[in-house]
């Protein structure tokens, strides 16, 4: 039976799609929820809304209550210029280079299932930073009951191997499969790669963008050939880095690359007659207006925007524009209300 789905239930959909924040998607999906037409052909479709918000709710406010003991918190809501998953087999340097990066206590050990809940930190990008969050390891040993939850709010993930090891094919396989299980895709495609990442019929499965970082690298004699390897083998064809963090190898690519493949773009606000604020910069992606800047400043600073003044390297100093302004890295604006 058709669905039938209603113009107000899609844009609720779609808004949930594109939220990140656990809250705002909470409401959301009650929303969709309220509005879905209720009929047998959307039974699956009001089934697994309501078991996404069974999940939500419980990773936001900690499991029940007479249960076993509440565990640390596996939810997070973004920070910083965008939210990136730290995914892979056990023992592959995760949590080292999560601690290399962010400067976290993440417990390391050089054997398998170290970390056992996730661990957030910040990792420094120019005058901007990356929200990085630590997890167990994927595997089809240790299943982890909230990762599908966690995962929905990143921006993308670091999938971490190391392609030195001996089963490093087979346990990146078991990776995809256990993910692809919970509906959580590694895609190749980023932002910056043009197009739309996922499905357009399929509200519930998460493509995440990926960056394949190898680490280790510094036992590894021929990382180019190790990847030619892996790329046959699996059919992966992530972006790619090699690092070492006990060389110090590569490391500062990271940054570098999530900043070009997120589109992130830096913008400063300065009050009339007065410098820019330069110590601050608010994150937007690129394609970005001068009206989701001003949301960004302010929820009600949208309302009342009359026009802005830009001054950066795509428009004369002080220029006026409109809330349609498209921002460039880098900009500085005044919003005059
Ligand atoms: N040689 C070398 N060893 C590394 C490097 N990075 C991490 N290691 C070692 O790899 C082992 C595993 O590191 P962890 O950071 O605990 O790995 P993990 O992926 O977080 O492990 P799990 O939490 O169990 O999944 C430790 O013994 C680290 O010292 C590196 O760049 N080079
Ligand atoms: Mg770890």
């Amino acid at each position: 039976m058709p669905a039938n789905l209603t113009p107000a239930y899609k844009t609720a959909e779609s808004t949930y799609k594109k939220a990140r924040d656990p809250k705002e998607r909470l409401e959301l999906l009650r929303e969709m929820l309220r509005l879905i037409p209720k009929h047998k052909g959307t039974d699956h479709l009001q089934a697994d809304i309501k078991s996404k918000i069974k999940e939500l709710t419980d990773a936001l406010t900690g499991p029940k209550k007479g249960g076993s003991k509440g565990g640390p918190p596996t939810s997070f809501r973004p920070e910083g210029a965008g939210q990136i998953a730290l995914l892979g087999p056990p023992n592959t340097g995760k949590s080292t280079l999560h601690a290399h990066l962010t400067g976290s206590h993440s417990e390391t050990g050089p054997y398998p299932f170290t970390t056992q809940y996730p661990q957030p930190g910040m990792m420094p990008h120019l005058d901007i930073a990356f929200q990085l969050i630590d997890l167990p390891p994927i595997s089809d040993q240790r299943p982890i009951p909230w990762i599908g939850n966690t995962l929905q709010s990143a921006d993308g993930c670091l999938l971490v191997v190391d392609l030195g090891h001996p089963e490093c094919v087979e346990e990146v396989v078991t990776v995809l499969d256990v993910l692809t299980g919970r509906k959580v895709v590694l895609t190749e495609r980023w932002p910056s790669s043009g197009g739309t990442i996922g499905d357009p019929d399929d509200p519930f499965t998460l493509y995440l963008p990926t960056l394949l970082v190898a680490t280790k690298a510094d036992r590894s004699s021929d990382a180019d050939a190790e990847l030619d390897v892996f790329e046959e083998l699996t059919g992966c064809r992530y972006p790619y880095l090699a690092i070492s963090i006990a060389q110090d190898l590569g490391i500062d690519a990271i940054g570098s690359t999530l900043f070009e493949r997120l589109e992130v773009v830096r913008v400063y606000t300065k009050a009339p007659g007065k410098p820019p604020d330069k110590g601050r910069p608010y994150t937007l992606r690129r394609g970005n207006t001068v009206e989701q800047l001003a949301e960004l400043v302010h929820r009600d600073f949208a309302a009342g925007l009359r026009f802005a003044r830009v001054w950066g390297e795509a428009s004369f100093d002080g220029q006026h524009v409109g809330r349609d302004h498209e921002l460039v890295d880098g900009d500085v604006i005044e919003l005059h209300m």
